[in-house]
């Protein structure tokens, strides 16, 4: 009996696919066809996988052409299955000619001529094509104009900014921020990345003109503020997500699903450090308060580890912060101490001060290290007392979690359904942080001598 396998994604299965296994089957007697999981797909780079694992694996199932299917999880995986299941023939369609070569070593090696025309990846587009609109800082506009290009069916296709844009912004169209009605007339979502002071009038226009909207971390000054842009959104039928890439690194989402496993006991502490001077460096000092501030800049990408695993109902909050000068409010550096019933928490936060930005997870039995720059890491290990119990893991971060981010956006939107990794009442809670130190509520001032 000859053994014949073969692998993919198979989403929203067309003619391809199946005209693929058809003459995969008739190579052989016994087809095995390996459907590939969320997570290999995602580390392979195929982020904008429509359908889930089972969905697939059904699709497959219904042409009856299978005589066993099983998943592909892992880079290398095929050399285990061609021996585990005693395979004669891979084969695969010819876009993958020349790549399974090394499976000769194991077996015959066909790849079958592809079917033009048809792709999952046109199929995405065909769907939806989501107009995106970018308003706000042209430099962190650049990064996700490079990152939409990882997503089916987004497409960014303007700018709004009164900033100089020195690269090149190919065939976007271009308005500066007294235009920003007919900016929105043009798209069918906004990402806010202005400076937060004027995320509230750039976020209630949008929604108010039925536009979907992500916005930058974070997404107010003041909570009540964040309460009623949420609330207009589910009146306007419009989704509103905030953009914070640290909860779309995976590394990131892995970690907070193993600390809630208990695998490092009962969590004690959760510190935080965010600084970076490079802004600070090469700005004068009189310009300093035009910019974000510390608290702004770097508070509401540090609160979300405290906030994902303590929850937001901390008894106390304290402020320590060392200011530019008495008469320039610009928070170089804050300290934010919190209590909780059963944990403490702290973050650190500096664009004029430089540290170890590390998060540290306390725990009854081990500490979770993630090491610098924790904010966008692909890298995390469980240490425990005895070195011989600690484990590392690596998960793979391509494009700092924008694309992610982008997927979650386009998804939302599709299935009219807010998919955010950061829930609303996150959202909230950090913009009240925001606020109270705005209000300098329990706030002790540090004037380092100058
Ligand atoms: N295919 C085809 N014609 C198309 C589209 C796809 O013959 N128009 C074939 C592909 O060559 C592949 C199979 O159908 O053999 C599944 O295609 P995909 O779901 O796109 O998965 P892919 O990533 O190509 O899978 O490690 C091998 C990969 O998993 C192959």
């Amino acid at each position: 009996m000859t053994r014949v396998i073969t692998y993919g994604t198979y989403d929203l299965l067309h003619y391809g696919h199946i005209r693929l296994l058809e003459r995969a089957k008739q190579l052989g007697d016994y087809l095995i066809v390996a459907v590939t999981s969320d997570d290999f797909d995602k580390k392979r780079g195929k982020i904008n996988v429509k359908q889930s694992l089972m969905e697939r694996i059904e699709a497959v199932r219904n042409t009856g052409l299978a005589d066993e299917i099983i998943v592909e999880e892992y880079e290398g995986q095929k050399i285990d299955d061609i021996k585990r299941y005693n395979i004669d023939i891979f084969t695969v369609g010819s876009d993958w000619k020349g790549k399974f070569d090394y499976l000769k070593e194991y077996c015959d090696v066909v790849y079958l001529d592809r079917t033009e025309g048809i792709s999952s990846s046109k199929l995405r587009s065909e769907t939806t094509t989501l107009k995106l609109g970018i308003v706000g800082n042209i430099k962190l506009a650049e990064k996700y104009i490079t990152e939409s290009k990882f997503v089916n069916g987004l497409e960014i296709v303007s700018i709004c900014t009164n900033d100089i844009i020195e690269f090149d912004t190919e065939n976007l169209q271009k308005y500066s921020y007294d235009e920003y009605d007919k900016f929105l007339s043009n798209i069918d979502a906004v990402y806010v990345v202005s400076n937060p002071n004027e995320h509230f009038n750039f976020v209630d226009e949008a929604i108010k003109n039925k536009k979907h909207v992500l916005c930058e971390t974070p997404i107010c000054l003041k909570k009540d503020e964040c309460l009623l842009l949420f609330k207009q959104a589910k009146e306007n039928g419009v989704i509103l997500m905030e953009s914070n890439k640290t909860a779309y690194s995976t590394a990131f989402n892995r970690l907070s699903l193993l600390v809630k496993t208990g695998l490092i006991g009962k969590i004690v502490s959760v510190d935080a450090t965010c600084t970076s001077m490079e802004e600070y460096l090469k700005t004068n000092i009189e310009d300093m308060p035009k910019k974000q501030n510390s608290m702004c800049a770097w508070g509401s990408v540090a609160l979300v580890p405290i906030f994902q695993l303590l929850g937001t109902n901390y008894n106390k909050i304290h402020f320590s912060t060392y200011y530019l000068d008495k008469n320039i409010n610009f928070d170089l550096f804050t300290k934010v101490d919190f209590n909780y019933n059963n944990a403490v928490a702290s973050i650190k936060v500096g664009k004029g001060v430089k540290s170890e930005g590390e998060l540290i997870i306390t725990g009854t039995k081990g500490y979770i290290y993630v090491p610098s720059p924790w904010w966008k890491t692909d890298y995390f290990e469980i240490r425990y007392e005895s070195q011989n119990d600690n484990k590392r893991y690596f998960y793979q971060l391509d494009g700092e979690g924008i694309r992610y981010e982008l997927v979650t956006f386009l998804k939302s939107v599709e299935n009219e359904k807010n998919l955010s990794y950061i829930e609303q009442e996150i959202s909230e809670a950090i913009t009240l942080v925001i606020e109270k130190f705005n209000n300098k509520e329990n706030l002790d001032e540090i004037f380092v001598e100058s």
